[in-house]
Protein backbone atom coordinates (compact mmCIF):
# COMPACT_ATOMS: atom_id res chain seq x y z
CA UNK A 1 0.00 0.00 0.00
CA UNK A 2 1.12 3.14 -0.52
CA UNK A 3 3.14 5.42 1.90
CA UNK A 4 0.75 8.28 2.37
CA UNK A 5 3.57 10.83 4.05
CA UNK A 6 6.24 9.46 1.49
CA UNK A 7 3.83 10.84 -1.17
CA UNK A 8 3.12 14.13 0.54
CA UNK A 9 6.83 14.82 1.26
CA UNK A 10 7.62 13.58 -2.76
CA UNK A 11 5.05 16.17 -3.39
CA UNK A 12 6.73 19.14 -1.47
CA UNK A 13 9.52 18.72 -3.19
CA UNK A 14 8.47 18.19 -6.78
CA UNK A 15 5.90 20.97 -6.38
CA UNK A 16 9.42 23.40 -5.15
CA UNK A 17 11.24 22.30 -8.57
CA UNK A 18 8.37 22.66 -10.89
CA UNK A 19 7.88 26.39 -8.89
CA UNK A 20 11.51 26.79 -9.54
CA UNK A 21 11.09 26.84 -13.35
CA UNK A 22 8.17 28.63 -12.62
CA UNK A 23 4.98 25.98 -13.19
CA UNK A 24 2.32 26.00 -10.24
CA UNK A 25 2.07 22.69 -10.36
CA UNK A 26 -1.87 23.28 -7.98
CA UNK A 27 -3.05 25.07 -11.10
CA UNK A 28 -2.13 21.79 -13.69
CA UNK A 29 -4.05 19.26 -10.90
CA UNK A 30 -7.06 21.86 -11.15
CA UNK A 31 -7.05 22.15 -15.14
CA UNK A 32 -6.75 18.21 -14.88
CA UNK A 33 -9.37 17.45 -12.81
CA UNK A 34 -11.50 19.13 -15.44
CA UNK A 35 -10.59 16.56 -18.25
CA UNK A 36 -12.71 13.79 -19.35
CA UNK A 37 -11.42 10.50 -21.17
CA UNK A 38 -14.05 8.97 -23.02
CA UNK A 39 -13.69 5.48 -21.94
CA UNK A 40 -14.21 3.26 -25.01
CA UNK A 41 -16.86 0.42 -23.31
CA UNK A 42 -15.26 -2.26 -26.06
CA UNK A 43 -12.45 -3.15 -24.23
CA UNK A 44 -14.87 -4.67 -21.71
CA UNK A 45 -15.36 -8.02 -24.20
CA UNK A 46 -13.30 -7.44 -27.25
CA UNK A 47 -16.01 -5.54 -29.24
CA UNK A 48 -18.51 -8.62 -29.12
CA UNK A 49 -21.45 -7.01 -27.85
CA UNK A 50 -24.58 -8.37 -26.37
CA UNK A 51 -26.45 -9.01 -29.74
CA UNK A 52 -25.77 -12.64 -30.03
CA UNK A 53 -23.85 -15.22 -28.40
CA UNK A 54 -21.29 -16.01 -30.93
CA UNK A 55 -19.86 -12.73 -30.16
CA UNK A 56 -17.42 -12.67 -33.39
CA UNK A 57 -16.02 -9.46 -35.00
CA UNK A 58 -15.60 -8.36 -38.66
CA UNK A 59 -14.96 -5.77 -40.56
CA UNK A 60 -11.39 -5.91 -40.08
CA UNK A 61 -11.72 -5.67 -35.83
CA UNK A 62 -9.71 -8.29 -34.36
CA UNK A 63 -9.26 -8.58 -30.72
CA UNK A 64 -6.64 -11.56 -30.20
CA UNK A 65 -6.35 -13.48 -27.07
CA UNK A 66 -8.42 -15.58 -24.52
CA UNK A 67 -7.67 -13.78 -20.93
CA UNK A 68 -11.13 -15.01 -19.07
CA UNK A 69 -13.76 -13.30 -17.43
CA UNK A 70 -14.69 -11.31 -20.39
CA UNK A 71 -18.51 -9.36 -19.41
CA UNK A 72 -20.91 -11.10 -20.89
CA UNK A 73 -23.71 -8.80 -20.22
CA UNK A 74 -24.07 -5.14 -20.06
CA UNK A 75 -24.26 -5.79 -15.78
CA UNK A 76 -21.45 -7.03 -16.09
CA UNK A 77 -19.74 -4.75 -18.24
CA UNK A 78 -21.35 -1.65 -15.89
CA UNK A 79 -19.68 -3.28 -12.97
CA UNK A 80 -16.04 -4.33 -14.92
CA UNK A 81 -16.47 -0.41 -16.06
CA UNK A 82 -17.14 0.77 -12.35
CA UNK A 83 -13.82 -1.22 -11.40
CA UNK A 84 -12.01 0.63 -13.88
CA UNK A 85 -13.65 4.35 -12.90
CA UNK A 86 -12.65 3.39 -9.33
CA UNK A 87 -8.96 2.90 -10.11
CA UNK A 88 -8.56 6.03 -12.62
CA UNK A 89 -8.31 9.68 -10.71
CA UNK A 90 -10.99 12.20 -12.07
CA UNK A 91 -14.75 12.08 -13.53
CA UNK A 92 -14.73 10.96 -17.41
CA UNK A 93 -16.86 9.58 -19.75
CA UNK A 94 -18.20 6.14 -21.41
CA UNK A 95 -18.43 5.54 -24.81
CA UNK A 96 -20.89 2.62 -26.46
CA UNK A 97 -21.39 1.18 -29.48
CA UNK A 98 -24.45 0.36 -31.54
CA UNK A 99 -24.30 -3.70 -30.72
CA UNK A 100 -24.06 -2.63 -26.93
CA UNK A 101 -27.91 -2.11 -26.78
CA UNK A 102 -30.40 -3.78 -23.90
CA UNK A 103 -32.76 -5.57 -25.83
CA UNK A 104 -34.54 -7.73 -22.89
CA UNK A 105 -33.94 -10.96 -24.97
CA UNK A 106 -35.42 -9.95 -28.16
CA UNK A 107 -34.17 -9.23 -31.24
CA UNK A 108 -33.84 -6.01 -32.72
CA UNK A 109 -31.63 -4.89 -35.67
CA UNK A 110 -29.99 -2.36 -35.74
CA UNK A 111 -31.64 0.04 -37.62
CA UNK A 112 -34.87 -0.08 -35.44
CA UNK A 113 -32.71 0.56 -32.67
CA UNK A 114 -33.95 3.22 -30.40
CA UNK A 115 -33.04 5.46 -26.91
CA UNK A 116 -35.67 2.94 -24.80
CA UNK A 117 -32.58 0.26 -25.80
CA UNK A 118 -29.76 2.05 -24.33
CA UNK A 119 -32.26 3.48 -20.99
CA UNK A 120 -30.11 0.77 -18.91
CA UNK A 121 -27.06 2.70 -19.52
CA UNK A 122 -28.53 6.12 -19.49
CA UNK A 123 -29.27 5.06 -16.17
CA UNK A 124 -26.08 3.84 -15.06
CA UNK A 125 -24.52 7.09 -15.94
CA UNK A 126 -26.90 9.57 -14.81
CA UNK A 127 -26.27 6.96 -10.98
CA UNK A 128 -22.33 7.74 -11.93
CA UNK A 129 -22.82 11.10 -13.01
CA UNK A 130 -20.94 10.91 -16.60
CA UNK A 131 -21.34 11.67 -20.10
CA UNK A 132 -21.69 8.73 -22.73
CA UNK A 133 -20.81 9.14 -25.95
CA UNK A 134 -22.00 6.86 -29.20
CA UNK A 135 -20.93 5.06 -32.37
CA UNK A 136 -22.91 3.10 -34.97
CA UNK A 137 -21.90 -0.25 -35.16
CA UNK A 138 -21.08 -1.02 -39.16
CA UNK A 139 -19.77 -4.21 -38.95
CA UNK A 140 -19.76 -7.61 -37.46
CA UNK A 141 -22.74 -8.25 -39.22
CA UNK A 142 -24.47 -10.53 -42.44
CA UNK A 143 -25.29 -7.24 -44.27
CA UNK A 144 -21.64 -6.47 -43.45
CA UNK A 145 -20.14 -9.76 -44.63
CA UNK A 146 -19.80 -8.00 -48.62
CA UNK A 147 -16.83 -5.18 -46.60
CA UNK A 148 -19.13 -2.73 -47.96
CA UNK A 149 -21.82 -1.01 -46.00
CA UNK A 150 -22.87 2.81 -46.48
CA UNK A 151 -20.73 2.74 -49.82
CA UNK A 152 -22.41 -0.11 -50.98
CA UNK A 153 -23.89 -0.77 -54.28
CA UNK A 154 -26.57 -3.38 -53.54
CA UNK A 155 -29.43 -0.32 -52.87
CA UNK A 156 -31.16 -2.93 -49.76
CA UNK A 157 -27.64 -3.16 -47.99
CA UNK A 158 -27.16 0.61 -47.85
CA UNK A 159 -30.41 1.61 -46.81
CA UNK A 160 -30.07 -0.97 -43.89
CA UNK A 161 -27.06 1.21 -42.69
CA UNK A 162 -28.29 4.45 -43.44
CA UNK A 163 -31.46 3.87 -41.39
CA UNK A 164 -29.05 2.25 -38.63
CA UNK A 165 -26.60 5.63 -38.71
CA UNK A 166 -30.10 7.56 -38.65
CA UNK A 167 -31.06 5.65 -35.44
CA UNK A 168 -27.59 5.90 -33.78
CA UNK A 169 -27.68 9.87 -34.05
CA UNK A 170 -30.92 9.76 -32.02
CA UNK A 171 -30.03 7.49 -29.71
CA UNK A 172 -26.74 9.88 -29.05
CA UNK A 173 -28.83 12.98 -29.04
CA UNK A 174 -31.01 11.00 -26.41
CA UNK A 175 -27.97 10.32 -24.19
CA UNK A 176 -26.95 13.90 -24.94
CA UNK A 177 -29.95 15.10 -23.61
CA UNK A 178 -31.08 13.24 -20.89
CA UNK A 179 -27.29 13.52 -19.32
CA UNK A 180 -27.05 17.26 -20.04
CA UNK A 181 -23.17 16.80 -22.10
CA UNK A 182 -23.30 16.21 -25.48
CA UNK A 183 -22.74 12.62 -26.98
CA UNK A 184 -20.07 12.84 -29.22
CA UNK A 185 -21.62 10.04 -32.19
CA UNK A 186 -19.11 9.03 -34.17
CA UNK A 187 -19.26 7.16 -37.46
CA UNK A 188 -16.45 4.32 -38.59
CA UNK A 189 -17.46 2.11 -41.31
CA UNK A 190 -14.83 -0.91 -42.86
CA UNK A 191 -15.71 -0.72 -46.49
CA UNK A 192 -12.81 -1.32 -48.72
CA UNK A 193 -11.04 -3.51 -50.73
CA UNK A 194 -8.70 -6.25 -50.32
CA UNK A 195 -7.03 -5.69 -53.66
CA UNK A 196 -6.47 -3.34 -55.97
CA UNK A 197 -9.57 -1.77 -57.37
CA UNK A 198 -10.34 -0.21 -61.04
CA UNK A 199 -12.63 2.23 -59.61
CA UNK A 200 -11.84 3.88 -56.69
CA UNK A 201 -14.08 6.67 -57.36
CA UNK A 202 -17.73 5.06 -57.24
CA UNK A 203 -17.75 3.67 -53.88
CA UNK A 204 -16.41 7.60 -52.39
CA UNK A 205 -19.36 8.86 -54.38
CA UNK A 206 -21.74 6.37 -52.77
CA UNK A 207 -20.78 6.91 -49.16
CA UNK A 208 -21.18 10.67 -49.32
CA UNK A 209 -24.58 9.93 -50.67
CA UNK A 210 -25.12 7.96 -47.69
CA UNK A 211 -23.90 10.18 -44.79
CA UNK A 212 -25.50 13.23 -46.44
CA UNK A 213 -28.71 11.00 -45.85
CA UNK A 214 -27.79 10.35 -42.26
CA UNK A 215 -26.89 13.69 -40.84
CA UNK A 216 -29.92 15.05 -42.37
CA UNK A 217 -31.66 15.62 -39.69
CA UNK A 218 -30.69 18.59 -37.54
CA UNK A 219 -29.56 18.36 -33.69
CA UNK A 220 -29.12 20.48 -30.86
CA UNK A 221 -25.06 20.79 -30.80
CA UNK A 222 -26.16 20.64 -27.20
CA UNK A 223 -27.21 17.05 -27.24
CA UNK A 224 -25.41 15.63 -30.14
CA UNK A 225 -21.80 16.01 -32.32
CA UNK A 226 -21.77 13.72 -35.36
CA UNK A 227 -18.18 12.62 -36.30
CA UNK A 228 -16.16 10.96 -38.79
CA UNK A 229 -13.43 8.52 -38.44
CA UNK A 230 -10.97 7.86 -41.81
CA UNK A 231 -8.82 4.73 -41.96
CA UNK A 232 -5.98 3.98 -44.18
CA UNK A 233 -6.34 0.19 -44.45
CA UNK A 234 -7.99 -2.55 -42.58
CA UNK A 235 -7.28 -6.34 -42.45
CA UNK A 236 -9.15 -7.37 -45.75
CA UNK A 237 -9.03 -3.68 -47.01
CA UNK A 238 -5.47 -3.38 -47.08
CA UNK A 239 -5.24 -1.64 -51.12
CA UNK A 240 -8.30 0.53 -50.75
CA UNK A 241 -10.51 2.04 -47.62
CA UNK A 242 -13.50 4.26 -48.97
CA UNK A 243 -13.59 6.47 -45.75
CA UNK A 244 -10.46 8.03 -46.13
CA UNK A 245 -8.68 10.62 -45.18
CA UNK A 246 -9.11 13.10 -47.39
CA UNK A 247 -12.47 11.90 -48.32
CA UNK A 248 -13.83 12.62 -44.25
CA UNK A 249 -11.97 15.50 -43.84
CA UNK A 250 -13.64 16.95 -46.93
CA UNK A 251 -16.70 15.54 -45.53
CA UNK A 252 -16.46 17.18 -42.23
CA UNK A 253 -15.15 20.08 -43.38
CA UNK A 254 -18.19 20.76 -46.03
CA UNK A 255 -21.16 19.29 -43.38
CA UNK A 256 -19.55 20.67 -40.42
CA UNK A 257 -19.23 17.54 -38.39
CA UNK A 258 -16.30 16.83 -35.87
CA UNK A 259 -13.59 15.10 -37.68
CA UNK A 260 -11.95 11.86 -35.84
CA UNK A 261 -8.24 11.10 -35.39
CA UNK A 262 -7.37 7.82 -34.91
CA UNK A 263 -3.90 7.54 -33.68
CA UNK A 264 -3.75 4.05 -35.85
CA UNK A 265 -5.38 5.02 -38.92
CA UNK A 266 -2.55 6.35 -40.69
CA UNK A 267 0.85 5.21 -42.16
CA UNK A 268 3.09 3.59 -39.23
CA UNK A 269 5.33 6.42 -39.55
CA UNK A 270 2.70 9.19 -39.97
CA UNK A 271 1.44 10.53 -36.20
CA UNK A 272 -2.10 12.24 -35.45
CA UNK A 273 0.36 14.79 -32.61
CA UNK A 274 1.21 17.35 -35.85
CA UNK A 275 -2.10 17.02 -37.60
CA UNK A 276 -3.95 18.67 -34.41
CA UNK A 277 -2.84 21.85 -34.92
CA UNK A 278 -3.45 22.14 -38.68
CA UNK A 279 -7.19 20.76 -38.82
CA UNK A 280 -8.06 22.65 -35.83
CA UNK A 281 -6.97 25.96 -37.74
CA UNK A 282 -9.95 24.69 -40.03
CA UNK A 283 -12.60 22.45 -37.66
CA UNK A 284 -13.88 23.92 -34.21
CA UNK A 285 -14.39 20.72 -32.68
CA UNK A 286 -12.55 17.13 -33.25
CA UNK A 287 -12.77 13.71 -31.86
CA UNK A 288 -9.46 11.98 -31.37
CA UNK A 289 -9.18 7.60 -30.59
CA UNK A 290 -6.67 7.58 -28.94
CA UNK A 291 -4.78 4.57 -29.88
CA UNK A 292 -0.89 2.50 -30.30
CA UNK A 293 -0.55 1.42 -33.82
CA UNK A 294 1.87 -1.34 -34.13
CA UNK A 295 3.01 -3.07 -37.38
CA UNK A 296 -0.60 -3.76 -39.09
CA UNK A 297 -2.49 -3.64 -36.00
CA UNK A 298 -4.17 0.07 -34.97
CA UNK A 299 -5.45 -0.47 -31.44
CA UNK A 300 -2.94 -1.85 -28.91
CA UNK A 301 -3.34 -0.68 -24.81
CA UNK A 302 -2.46 2.90 -24.90
CA UNK A 303 1.26 3.42 -23.55
CA UNK A 304 2.99 6.42 -22.16
CA UNK A 305 4.57 6.52 -25.55
CA UNK A 306 6.48 9.49 -27.22
CA UNK A 307 3.45 9.90 -29.41
CA UNK A 308 1.17 9.65 -26.75
CA UNK A 309 3.08 12.83 -24.86
CA UNK A 310 3.43 14.23 -28.24
CA UNK A 311 -0.48 14.41 -28.48
CA UNK A 312 -0.70 15.34 -24.67
CA UNK A 313 1.52 18.26 -25.56
CA UNK A 314 -0.29 19.30 -28.68
CA UNK A 315 -3.57 19.30 -26.94
CA UNK A 316 -2.56 21.62 -23.73
CA UNK A 317 0.37 24.16 -25.85
CA UNK A 318 -2.67 24.80 -28.33
CA UNK A 319 -5.31 25.66 -25.71
CA UNK A 320 -7.12 22.80 -27.33
CA UNK A 321 -8.95 21.20 -24.14
CA UNK A 322 -12.12 22.16 -24.51
CA UNK A 323 -12.32 21.36 -28.55
CA UNK A 324 -10.52 18.02 -28.43
CA UNK A 325 -12.60 15.44 -27.48
CA UNK A 326 -10.48 12.85 -26.52
CA UNK A 327 -11.81 9.21 -26.42
CA UNK A 328 -10.09 5.70 -25.92
CA UNK A 329 -9.62 2.97 -28.76
CA UNK A 330 -7.58 0.11 -28.07
CA UNK A 331 -8.59 -3.90 -27.38
CA UNK A 332 -6.50 -6.26 -25.76
CA UNK A 333 -8.05 -9.87 -25.05
CA UNK A 334 -4.29 -11.26 -24.21
CA UNK A 335 -4.41 -9.27 -20.85
CA UNK A 336 -6.90 -8.32 -17.65
CA UNK A 337 -9.36 -6.22 -19.64
CA UNK A 338 -9.90 -4.16 -17.03
CA UNK A 339 -6.48 -3.57 -16.35
CA UNK A 340 -6.40 -2.60 -20.46
CA UNK A 341 -8.91 0.31 -19.25
CA UNK A 342 -6.92 1.25 -16.60
CA UNK A 343 -2.91 1.18 -17.51
CA UNK A 344 -4.33 3.46 -20.75
CA UNK A 345 -6.38 5.92 -19.20
CA UNK A 346 -3.68 6.30 -16.48
CA UNK A 347 -1.34 7.00 -19.47
CA UNK A 348 -3.36 9.48 -21.33
CA UNK A 349 -3.93 11.38 -18.17
CA UNK A 350 -0.35 10.91 -17.06
CA UNK A 351 0.55 12.25 -20.52
CA UNK A 352 -2.00 15.25 -20.02
CA UNK A 353 -0.36 15.77 -16.71
CA UNK A 354 3.36 15.76 -17.89
CA UNK A 355 1.95 18.72 -20.42
CA UNK A 356 0.27 20.83 -18.54
CA UNK A 357 3.55 20.82 -16.04
CA UNK A 358 5.66 22.49 -19.08
CA UNK A 359 6.89 25.86 -18.76
CA UNK A 360 5.26 26.07 -21.81
CA UNK A 361 6.18 29.98 -22.35
CA UNK A 362 9.93 30.47 -21.77
CA UNK A 363 10.10 27.69 -24.25
CA UNK A 364 7.90 29.62 -27.16
CA UNK A 365 10.09 32.61 -26.35
CA UNK A 366 13.13 30.93 -27.00
CA UNK A 367 11.76 29.39 -30.15
CA UNK A 368 10.66 32.69 -31.07
CA UNK A 369 14.11 33.77 -30.71
CA UNK A 370 16.15 31.07 -31.99
CA UNK A 371 17.60 30.05 -29.38
CA UNK A 372 16.81 26.73 -30.63
CA UNK A 373 20.14 25.03 -28.03
CA UNK A 374 18.35 26.14 -25.15
CA UNK A 375 14.91 24.63 -26.92
CA UNK A 376 16.33 21.58 -27.01
CA UNK A 377 18.44 21.01 -23.31
CA UNK A 378 15.52 22.20 -21.64
CA UNK A 379 13.07 19.47 -23.63
CA UNK A 380 15.19 17.16 -22.37
CA UNK A 381 15.89 18.49 -18.97
CA UNK A 382 12.29 18.25 -18.65
CA UNK A 383 11.99 15.07 -19.35
CA UNK A 384 13.40 14.06 -15.61
CA UNK A 385 11.64 16.53 -13.54
CA UNK A 386 9.56 14.54 -10.76
CA UNK A 387 6.51 14.50 -12.62
CA UNK A 388 5.88 11.03 -10.99
CA UNK A 389 5.40 12.63 -7.61
CA UNK A 390 2.91 15.13 -8.72
CA UNK A 391 1.47 12.04 -10.31
CA UNK A 392 0.88 9.91 -7.18
CA UNK A 393 -0.11 13.12 -5.27
CA UNK A 394 -2.35 13.60 -7.48
CA UNK A 395 -4.32 10.43 -7.48
CA UNK A 396 -4.06 10.41 -3.42
CA UNK A 397 -6.19 13.79 -3.78
CA UNK A 398 -8.32 12.17 -6.23
CA UNK A 399 -9.08 9.49 -4.08
CA UNK A 400 -7.92 6.66 -5.74
CA UNK A 401 -5.32 4.14 -6.16
CA UNK A 402 -1.60 5.25 -6.28
CA UNK A 403 1.13 4.25 -8.53
CA UNK A 404 0.72 -0.26 -8.63
CA UNK A 405 -1.63 0.02 -5.45
CA UNK A 406 -4.23 -0.46 -8.48
CA UNK A 407 -2.97 -3.78 -9.34
CA UNK A 408 -4.27 -5.66 -5.88
CA UNK A 409 -7.44 -4.14 -6.93
CA UNK A 410 -7.64 -5.79 -10.19
CA UNK A 411 -6.11 -9.01 -9.22
CA UNK A 412 -8.73 -9.02 -6.47
CA UNK A 413 -11.90 -8.60 -8.57
CA UNK A 414 -10.43 -10.96 -11.05
CA UNK A 415 -10.51 -13.24 -8.13
CA UNK A 416 -13.66 -12.82 -6.59
CA UNK A 417 -16.00 -11.73 -9.97
CA UNK A 418 -13.96 -12.35 -13.24
CA UNK A 419 -12.75 -15.83 -12.96
CA UNK A 420 -16.27 -16.67 -11.51
CA UNK A 421 -17.91 -15.97 -14.82
C1 LIG B 1 -11.69 0.73 -36.35
C2 LIG B 1 -11.96 2.06 -35.75
C3 LIG B 1 -13.16 2.13 -34.86
C4 LIG B 1 -13.31 0.94 -33.96
C5 LIG B 1 -14.35 1.06 -32.89
C6 LIG B 1 -14.77 -0.25 -32.38
O1 LIG B 1 -10.52 0.66 -36.98
O2 LIG B 1 -10.85 2.52 -35.05
O3 LIG B 1 -13.15 3.31 -34.15
O4 LIG B 1 -12.11 0.59 -33.34
O5 LIG B 1 -15.37 1.84 -33.32
ZN1 LIG C 1 -11.05 4.32 -33.89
Amino acid sequence: MADIPAIEKAYQLGRQRYSDIGVDTERAMTRLEKIAVSLHCWQGDDVGGFESSDGLTGGGIMATGNYPGKARTADELRADADKAFSLIPGKHRFNLHSIYAETAGKKVERNELAPEHFAGWIDWAKQNQIGLDFNGSFFSHPKAASGFTLASNDPAIRKFWIEHGIACRKIGAAMGKELRTAAVTNIWIPDGYKDIPVDRKKPREILKESLNEILAEKFDKKHLLDAVECKLFGIGSESYVVGSHEFYMGYAMENKTLLCLDAGHFHPTEVISDKISSVLCYFEEILLHVSRGVRWDSDHVVILSDELQAIAYEIVRGGFLDRVHIGLDFFDASINRLAAWVIGTRCMIKALLIALLEPTGELRQLEQSGDFTSRLAILEELKTLPFGAIWDYYCLKQQTAVSTDWIDEVKKYENDVLSKR
